[in-house]
């Protein structure tokens, strides 16, 4: 077990005591910071830091064409998975609603996950606790556990820095060398795109998939790698291909899933397991498809066949910067890398950071120029940001040139406004102004995010579609079941979109022709059919945004079997949706740290 997993807190218990008095009979709350969050509030929301991947950092100038969807909180459901008290989870709720559950439910413990911009929402937690459950211990966890001086700042009786799994056995005095149950939870929720929400339908949605937490690789601003250890440290849930292939069968047969959201920053770098795994992949006959994070470097040590083989069909890969020095980008031609990969279907979101040491406002157009140039599917650009704890916060704490929080409060330091620091060549808040134009270019060269997803999924469907081996065949047939219809009708509609936008236009059309070349005259009949009604909503949809419409998940409340029975006992409990949360692997799963 590496580094970590330490309690510090304000009110620290003596060692004798660091289990619950209660211990497995103990009731706990696990939850995640209040909402709304697209709205700026005393609290710490920001109207430009809403709760989404997409829209938050990746599309979030494409308007209508953005990406909007919503993750839950996979934390919070790793850690119920693996108590066996009764724990219920409570996702993305309002202060009422927190306010509510804490004051008509019993609760032992109540355990908060956090990021560090979150803290004012942390605060007002923990203070509503004390007010309307004083008799709960407080613990809080996940990234914010890294900002100096929090236990000055919250009022906490935990602050848990680290793996929160084994930090709950122990407090809960259960077995902390059992193997890691894998919560059963989709990736993602409440879909949408071109103002029309997707269906979650069973065998489209992909379930997520934790193998390990953290990162041995240890770039110098990374809070993940930094939170679990830093470099040459990590925590591995799943050890072998063996044990990952049968999590991964458990949840197929669950949720009736065929793709899985790998959440885990290096899943290839684990050579062996992948490889092991692809083998069991092959011999068994799964077509199953991954979303994987991956260094540029380690994706290019395997072989085209080998990616195909494992079922990668997107990829969320660090392009960082021209000229930066991170040893993962070494040797690699990162251009040529993301052209290759589309070519067989592989979507790429690419990661840029803007405001590296070197960047300045001379050579920020080149530099947002050759990011752009990569015309990758997605393009996140992010500020360069010294998060707590990490390599890069060290330095700046040391060299002075961090804000202080009266002058910029972390509430604000989530890397789509301004530096948290003093920048030695950007200043008085362009990084803002280089930001948005790095979106915005991407946007204006490339097209809609959505465009060139389509676009390489027909890639792979045209590459693919004969391959002799059946498994192979298979998947990128379900990949591209949606591409002859509504797929091809979004084109359509793009198309129509921009007809006072003549590359764009261009480039649409072109795919349009692409489409019908390859599926024929039935999708050049259904593509205006359903391209008229996707015009239609896209129209809307600006409508709406331009109106200053915001999008907040839904709460979401789960409860593990421990919780349930208690529920039936008592009376006036509210009903609760109950996911199958936990799951036994067949060999034990080692936790350890990285070698
Ligand atoms: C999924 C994700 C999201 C999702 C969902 C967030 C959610 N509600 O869970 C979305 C896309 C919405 C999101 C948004 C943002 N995110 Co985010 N996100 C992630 C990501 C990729 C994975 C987190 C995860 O689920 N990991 C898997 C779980 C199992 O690991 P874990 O969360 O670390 O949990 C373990 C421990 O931390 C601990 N633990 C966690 N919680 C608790 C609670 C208790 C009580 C205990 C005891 C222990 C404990 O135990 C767990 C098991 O070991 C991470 C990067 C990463 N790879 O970790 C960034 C990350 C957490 N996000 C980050 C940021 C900055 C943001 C944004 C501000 C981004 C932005 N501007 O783009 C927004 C914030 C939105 C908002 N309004 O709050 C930062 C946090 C940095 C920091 N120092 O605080 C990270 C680390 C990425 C980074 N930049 O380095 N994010
Ligand atoms: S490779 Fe990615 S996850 Fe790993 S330390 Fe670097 S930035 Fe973090």
């Amino acid at each position: 077990m590496i580094a970590g997993n330490q309690t510090l807190g304000r009110n620290l218990m003596p060692k004798s005591q660091t289990t619950h008095p209660l211990g497995r009979r103990a009731r706990i709350l696990l939850t995640s910071v209040f909402g709304p969050y697209a709205q700026d509030d005393e609290y710490g929301s920001r109207r430009i830091n809403p709760m989404e991947l997409y829209q938050n950092q990746v599309t979030r100038i494409q308007g209508g064409f953005s990406l909007r969807m919503f993750h839950p909180s996979f934390a919070l459901r790793v850690l119920q998975a693996n108590i066996d008290a009764p724990c219920t989870v409570l996702d993305y709720p309002t202060l009422e609603d927190f306010t509510c559950e804490i004051r008509d439910h019993e609760y032992d413990i109540v355990g908060i996950s956090s990021i560090v911009p979150n803290t004012g929402k942390v605060k007002e937690m923990c203070e509503r606790i004390r007010e309307h459950r004083p008799g709960a211990t407080i613990v809080v966890g996940g990234h914010i556990a890294s900002r100096e001086g929090l236990d000055g700042i919250i009022d906490a009786d935990h602050i848990v820095k680290g793996d929160g799994i084994s930090w709950f056995r122990r407090y809960l005095g259960e077995d902390k060398e059992a193997p890691v149950r894998h919560p059963m939870v989709y990736s993602g929720f409440g879909a949408r795109v071109l103002g029309i929400d997707l269906p979650q339908k069973p065998g489209r949605t992909a379930a997520i998939m934790i193998p390990s937490v953290g990162c041995p690789v240890g770039c110098n601003f990374c809070s993940t790698s930094a939170l679990f250890g830093g470099k040459g440290n990590f925590i591995n849930f799943y050890e072998t291909g063996d044990e990952l292939y049968s999590v991964m069968c458990q949840i197929e047969e669950k949720l009736r899933v065929r793709s899985f959201f790998v959440l885990d920053e290096n899943f290839l770098l684990h050579r062996k397991r992948a490889l092991r795994l692809l083998e069991l992949m092959e011999q068994n006959g799964k077509s199953w498809a991954l979303n994987v994070f991956s260094s540029a470097r380690v994706l290019q040590s395997y072989s085209i066949e080998q990616l195909v083989g494992l079922g990668i069909i997107w990829v969320w890969m660090g392009l960082e910067g021209e000229s930066s020095s991170y040893r993962k980008l070494e040797d690699v031609d990162t251009r040529s890398l993301v052209k290759t990969l589309q070519s067989h279907g592989i979507r790429v979101l690419g990661s840029s950071i803007i405001g590296l040491e070197n960047h300045t406002p001379d050579n920020m157009d080149g530099i947002i120029d050759y990011a752009v140039s990569h015309d990758t599917d997605f393009h996140q650009f992010m500020l360069y940001t010294p998060n707590p704890g990490t390599p890069l916060h060290e330095r700046h704490r040391r060299d002075g040139t961090l804000l202080p929080e009266s002058d910029f409060p972390a509430a604000d330091s989530h890397g789509q406004y301004r530096f948290n620091y003093r920048h030695p060549h950007i200043r008085d808040g362009r990084e803002e102004e280089f930001l948005i134009g790095a979106f915005r270019r991407d946007f204006e060269v490339n097209g809609p995010s959505l465009y060139r997803l389509i676009r390489t999924m027909l890639k792979g469907w045209q590459a693919y579609k004969d391959h002799p081996d059946a498994r192979i065949r298979n998947r990128f047939a379900w990949d591209a079941a949606p591409l002859k219809s509504a797929y091809a009708g979004a084109v359509w509609a793009m198309r129509k979109w921009y007809r006072g936008n003549g590359p764009l236009h261009a480039k649409m059309d072109a795919l349009l022709q692409d489409f019908y070349g390859t599926f024929g005259w039935k999708t050049r009949v259904l593509a205006p059919l359903f391209g008229r009604y996707a015009l239609a909503k896209l129209k809307s949809e600006e409508k709406r945004l331009k109106k200053g419409w915001r999008y907040e998940p839904r709460t979401l409340r789960e409860k593990n079997a421990a919780a349930l029975a208690l529920e039936n006992r008592g009376p006036g409990r509210f009903t609760i949706a109950i996911p199958e949360v936990t799951l036994s692997i067949p060999r034990p799963a080692s936790m350890r740290g990285a070698q």
